[in-house]
């Protein structure tokens, strides 16, 4: 079994459990929220495309982790879209919070739908993952049930952390590389090792393997942002389905353009005294790629990606394909084009 025989098993399933949550665990008079779910999620006719729904790679992280670690994965599928149900709100509700018109390629939630109801949604999600979380305990076992809700509300705490940080430093001047990654730890890094860890929660594995696990996905996830801001900035709008070269534009303190600041130079001195503008755009470009920051942000991503492959050799394994799998996801996640 290779990555791609496990994604041919695990997405139909992880699409289903999601359209069977939304459909059962939604009380009957609420169409339009389900509507507005199955549009973010890509089922409704506009817009849909292959990217729509989302790569996934939360949910089928968790589901091999425990495999790996001797689980049952199908009996784990109400904690992978749990996880997956998170992932969504956190988007919508950075897409309303950055005031983002494009994700996967289509419009936002909220530029369909207008900001009340897609926040609104997201805290549908928001209380459906938890449901999910739920019956695990019901259908496993309720320490199973207890531990994962536990780790998922602690996730969501380091998440809401840290895009309190991310959006804190659009105001600030110079942003350390430590407190950028204290601000991704939160934000991306939380979840990915969360999704790892509950694998193995629900695997009833032992403490070692969870523990590497999450340090696994703690590192997997910061390898993942700081490709994400390299993407945010090099990135073709075809591919990611996000405004090309939006970090720069926004303003955002992604990682490219932290190190340009902190090298000083032109970039640092026209970025600070004008900020970004139509007239000045494609110099400050030019001027972040010739200053090293497009390969700084791809060591960085390096580093952290061969820190996660490390962790994973803590792990006693218990499903050599399913490791294998893993591995293979975790390569592909740093040249990855969307
Ligand atoms: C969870 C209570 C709670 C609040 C959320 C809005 C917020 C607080 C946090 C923002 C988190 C965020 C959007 C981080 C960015 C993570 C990231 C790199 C997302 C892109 O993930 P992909 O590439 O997306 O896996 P797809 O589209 O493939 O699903």
């Amino acid at each position: 079994m290779t990555l791609n025989d496990y994604s041919r098993l695990m997405i139909p399933e992880i699409e289903k459990a999601l359209k069977s949550t939304i459909l059962k665990d939604i009380p009957d008079p609420f169409p339009g929220l389900k509507e507005m779910m199955n549009y973010h999620f890509g089922w409704l006719e506009n817009g849909k495309s292959q990217k729509s729904q989302g790569k996934q790679i939360r949910p089928i992280i968790l589901l091999l982790s425990n495999s790996i670690c001797g689980g049952d994965w199908k009996k784990a599928l109400p904690a992978a879209i749990a996880i997956e149900l998170i992932h969504n709100f956190s988007l919508i509700h950075d897409d309303i919070e950055d005031q983002s018109d494009l994700r996967r390629g289509r419009e936002t939630l909220w530029k369909i739908y207008g900001i009340p109801q897609a926040i609104n949604t997201g805290d549908a999600m928001f209380s459906l993952a938890q449901i999910n979380m739920l019956k695990l305990g019901y259908e496993i076992n309720k320490q199973i049930g207890f531990d994962s809700l536990q780790k998922l509300n602690e996730t969501c705490l380091h998440l809401t952390g840290g895009q309190n940080l991310d959006i804190s430093f659009e105001k600030e001047t110079r942003v350390s590389l430590d407190r950028y990654l204290l601000m991704i730890g939160g934000k991306t890094a939380a979840l990915l090792s969360a999704s790892a860890e509950i694998g193995a929660i629900t695997a009833l594995t032992s403490e070692s393997n969870r523990k590497a696990l999450r340090n696994y996905g703690n590192a997997l996830g910061l390898a993942f942002q700081a490709w994400d801001d390299w993407l945010g900035i090099w990135g073709e709008e075809e591919q990611t389905g996000k405004s090309t070269s939006s970090d720069l534009i926004t303003g955002k303190k992604s990682l490219p353009i932290l190190f340009a600041l902190d090298k000083g130079g032109d970039f640092s001195r026209i970025y600070l005294s004008n900020g970004v503008n139509q007239e000045n755009f494609h110099e400050l470009l030019f001027l972040l790629e010739n200053n090293g920051a497009k390969e700084f942000t791809e060591n960085i991503a390096k580093q952290f990606t061969d820190t996660a492959l490390k962790s994973l050799e803590e792990i006693k394994v218990s499903d050599q394909n399913a490791f294998q799998s893993l591995l293979e996801l975790t390569d592909l996640l740093i040249t990855r084009k969307n």
